[in-house]
């Protein structure tokens, strides 16, 4: 069996490569490792693809290949979110998330592994998918009696979006009743406390961590 450092490096080989047979291969082998997938993600796949997206920016590569190494991390990352609903399965429920990304944002695989730590956590993650407008996020919050509004933005202009839900859940008087956590990779802290979210998070790992503080401090 290969070491980590071979695991990590076929991992991200595979987005280069944009192949997701070979990326959904490596997700096995490292979860036959017992590589945490958070850590696969993070020190595999997510490199490789950022330095595709810097090769975009600079006109190195273009949108066919961005699709295509999308697929690869896709064709990796469901397996790994299919290994972490059933680690989930057994958990007790530590609260009722609804998940999307944004209107105008198609940008998914951030959000995708997100909800699947959370669900991976104890959390019942309902997934509403991508381009969520503002008032289909509060629809679904009432609807599944969630007590976690979760928005994803990957664009500097759709983080506004996550501005004007603020905003809608205030002016519905529905502020308090949910937390809202914002992230992805454009956004920061600073936005957060600007636009007046209750949380905010780098990464899936710290939802995790955010959301069980303000759960706990919410149930006490
Ligand atoms: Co797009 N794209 N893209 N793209 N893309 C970025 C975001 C970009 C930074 C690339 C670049 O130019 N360097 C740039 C945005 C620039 C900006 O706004 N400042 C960009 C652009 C411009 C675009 C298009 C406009 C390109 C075009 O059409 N000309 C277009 C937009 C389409 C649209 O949404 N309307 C576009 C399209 C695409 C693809 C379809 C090709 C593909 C997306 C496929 C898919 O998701 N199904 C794509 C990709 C793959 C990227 C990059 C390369 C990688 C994103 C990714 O999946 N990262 C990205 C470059 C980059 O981010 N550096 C880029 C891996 C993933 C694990 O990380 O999503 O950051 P991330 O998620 C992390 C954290 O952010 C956090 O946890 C996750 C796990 O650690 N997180 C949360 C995410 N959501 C969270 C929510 C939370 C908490 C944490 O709580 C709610």
């Amino acid at each position: 069996m290969s070491n980590e450092s071979e695991i990590f490096q076929k991992l991200a080989q595979s987005i280069w490569d944009f192949d997701p047979d070979a990326a959904a291969a490596a997700a096995k082998e490292a979860l036959a490792a017992g590589i945490a997938p958070a850590r696969a993600v993070e020190e595999g796949f997510s490199p490789a693809i950022r330095e595709l997206g810097d090769k975009f920016d600079r006109m190195e590569v273009f949108l066919p290949e961005l699709v295509m190494a999308a697929g690869a991390m896709k064709a990796g990352v469901n397996v790994f979110e299919e290994a972490m609903k059933k680690a989930g399965g057994s958990l007790a429920n530590k609260g009722v998330v609804v998940l999307g990304t944004v209107e105008g944002d198609i940008h998914d695989i951030g959000k995708t592994i997100v909800g699947a730590m959370l669900s991976s956590a104890g959390y019942k993650v309902v997934d509403l998918g991508v381009e969520i407008s503002v008032p289909r996020f509060l629809e679904a919050a009432d609807e599944a009696k969630a007590d976690i509004i979760a928005a994803s933005a990957l664009l500097s202009t759709t983080m506004l979006r996550q501005k004007d839900l603020v905003e809608f859940l205030t002016s519905r008087g529905k502020k308090e009743k949910y937390i809202v956590i914002v992230g992805g990779a454009p956004v920061t802290q600073e936005w957060a406390d600007k636009i007046g979210a209750d949380a905010y998070a780098r990464d899936a790992q710290q939802a995790i961590k955010v959301l069980d503080g303000l759960m706990a401090t919410r149930r006490a």
